[in-house]
């Protein structure tokens, strides 16, 4: 068996290594470099070059480096019979649930305002915003984790998925019909979805006149969730008082994006929730050594629902 990595070259090395030290004898490959073709068995990916897994006749998983699988089934040429597998850490859950929390009270606390009144050496004491409802859209692995670290800042947390969840202290809310109601009272809403035809474009116009006036919108899940010119609307009429946005349609953000120099959003450059060398050396072992015991493999993702 060989696995190849479809990885920028710093956390490919890095992921390589640390297999090589659970399983010296295999074969672990760098793309472009491939090795015999038909030894290829595991591929783990991140944005590959489409079409490229066509080659590879023993190919048995492609796993996601990421959370995230939108960007393998964005292949059109996927072979659709290869099982795929997606990250799941807590690490990842952690840093994600950190990151919302930090977004919230970075503009509750208004410490983005703070430091313009800093730079013009302005003493300009206010009150800490009110509003203490989230939402969150996406109940999975980091949508789950977030309400839970959020509940126990005292915030009031809603949250809405496909299926119905029963989280505790989670207000939780299923399927389109019940959209409407778990945003419109939420001083925050919060996006951690996956990408799949169903949710592209969901942070649109009508998702911002059924939410509260003035609440804050953070998208940590993609940039295709977001219809940018119907945000950039909401926040002119004054519908939403300001976004916090990780993900871009484009990354890195094209610099004549007007998303940059708005004055209410926060941008940050997709470092929600990164995965760490380490958890993703386990996790494809882990797979690695089921493929070789005949045990089911983890992590695997519906190919039919897309995620
Ligand atoms: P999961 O698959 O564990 O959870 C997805 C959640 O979304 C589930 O609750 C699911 O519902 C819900 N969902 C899916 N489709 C719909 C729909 N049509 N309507 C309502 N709810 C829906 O994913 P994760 O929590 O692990 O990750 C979520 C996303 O976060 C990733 O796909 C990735 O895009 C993004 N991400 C971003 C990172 C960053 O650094 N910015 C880092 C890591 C991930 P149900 O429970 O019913 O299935
Ligand atoms: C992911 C991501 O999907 O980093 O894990 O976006």
């Amino acid at each position: 068996m060989a696995i190849l990595i479809i990885l920028p070259e710093k956390q490919a090395e890095e992921v390589r290594n640390l297999l090589l030290q659970k399983i010296p004898d295999e074969q672990i490959f760098i793309w472009p470099e491939i090795g015999a073709a038909e030894n290829i068995e595991i591929a783990v990916t991140w944005n590959h070059s489409h079409g490229i897994f066509g080659q590879f006749p023993n190919l048995k998983l492609i796993a996601s480096y990421g959370a995230g699988v939108d960007h393998i089934f964005a292949d059109p040429d996927l072979p659709k019979e290869i099982p795929v597998s997606r990250f799941v850490a807590d690490s990842l859950s952690r840093q994600m649930a950190d990151y919302v929390a930090g977004a919230i009270l970075a503009h509750r606390l208004r410490l983005v305002d703070y430091r313009e009144y800093q730079a013009a050496g302005h003493w300009t004491p206010h009150a800490p915003r009110a509003g203490n409802r989230v939402t969150i859209l996406g109940l999975g692995e980091l949508g789950s984790r977030t309400a839970e670290q959020l509940t126990r800042m005292d915030f009031e947390v809603s949250g809405w998925s496909r299926s119905r969840k029963s989280l505790d202290n989670c207000t939780c809310y299923a399927g389109r019909k019940e959209l409407g109601i778990a945003v419109n009272d939420a001083d925050y809403v919060v996006c951690l979805l996956p990408l799949t035809a169903e949710t592209r474009g969901i942070l649109n116009r009508n998702l911002f006149n059924m939410m509260k006036e003035g609440a804050y919108l953070i998208n940590a899940a993609r940039g295709d969730h977001l219809v940018v010119d119907d945000l950039l609307d909401a926040l002119y009429q004054g519908r939403l008082a300001g976004a916090c946005l990780d993900v871009f349609e484009i990354e890195p953000l094209p610099g004549d994006s007007p998303l940059w120099r708005h004055p209410r959003i926060l941008i940050t450059p997709h470092i929600a929730s990164i995965s760490r060398s380490d958890d993703m050396a386990d996790y494809i072992l882990e797979n690695y050594q089921a493929l070789r015991g005949g045990t089911p493999l983890a992590n695997l993702v519906d190919s039919a629902l897309g995620y």
